[in-house]
């Protein structure tokens, strides 16, 4: 089996992964594709149960306790779901990876970048996506999402959504900034537009992909 293909959705809350994500396996499935959609933190058993602890707002986590906990989620991923999946020869779409520890903890809450490299090295194993997707919105755009949606659900309040604006847009520059510093894997997607125009463009970005992998 020859190897599949790895894509990771990145940005701030309320930017769309889940929604891009969801619509891109389904636009590669219809074309024949075999494709997984996962996501950081709980793709696994053990990570369903660390994303309880990262997200509820009752528990409180110091940085370094918080960095551990989502890396310890991101090696169990890899090693148990991400790994054995692209080298099946599927395509992985993962909602979150690596490049939100380093926007969220690194940018976000200041942890030192260097070693934070360090401990995402040891957790991804080497394992980095062939395509980044950074869907960008101003963070006011994304939280006003978020916030609708949890009024026309029973969704509750996590633990990032009570910090503070300037926190997210710390987060937000993180994500530009990792994207300056490595253009040919991360690629910014505007998501302020319409959900239609901004799936054709991550399509058009996975397709050049598979092209220039003859896949
Ligand atoms: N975290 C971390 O700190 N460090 C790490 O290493 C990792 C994660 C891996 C996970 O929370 C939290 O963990 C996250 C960072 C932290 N918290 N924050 N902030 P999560 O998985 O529960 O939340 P999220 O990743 O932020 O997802 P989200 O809030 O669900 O946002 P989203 O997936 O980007 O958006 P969505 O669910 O697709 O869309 C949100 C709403 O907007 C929905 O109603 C859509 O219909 C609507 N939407 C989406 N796109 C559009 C457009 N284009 N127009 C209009 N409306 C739209």
């Amino acid at each position: 089996m020859g190897r599949g293909l790895f894509i990771t959705l990145e940005g701030v809350e309320g930017s769309g992964k889940t929604t891009q994500a969801g619509r891109l396996a389904e636009t590669l499935r219809a074309g024949g594709r075999r494709v997984i959609v996962t996501r950081e933190p709980g793709g696994t058993r053990a990570g369903a149960a660390i994303r309880e602890i990262f997200l509820d707002p009752a528990v409180s986590l110091n940085v370094a306790a918080e960095l551990l906990l989502v890396l310890a989620d991101r090696a169990q991923h890899v090693s148990e779901k991400l790994k054995p999946a692209v080298e099946a020869g599927e395509i992985v779409i993962s909602d979150r990876y690596s490049d939100s520890t380093t926007a969220y903890q690194g940018y976000g809450r200041g942890f030192d970048l260097r070693l934070l490299g360090e401990l995402n090295r040891l957790a991804t194993a080497g394992m980095t996506p062939d395509l980044t997707i950074v869907l960008d919105c101003r963070v006011e755009t994304g939280l006003a999402r978020t916030r609708e949606r949890a009024r026309a659900s029973a969704h509750h309040f996590d633990r990032f959504e009570g910090e503070e604006i300037a926190f997210h847009a710390r987060v937000r520059e993180g994500f530009l900034t990792i994207a300056r510093g490595e253009p040919e894997r991360v690629v910014v997607i505007d998501s302020e537009r319409p959900l239609a125009e901004v799936s054709a463009d991550i399509l058009r970005q996975v397709e050049a992909l598979l092209a220039r992998r003859c896949l």
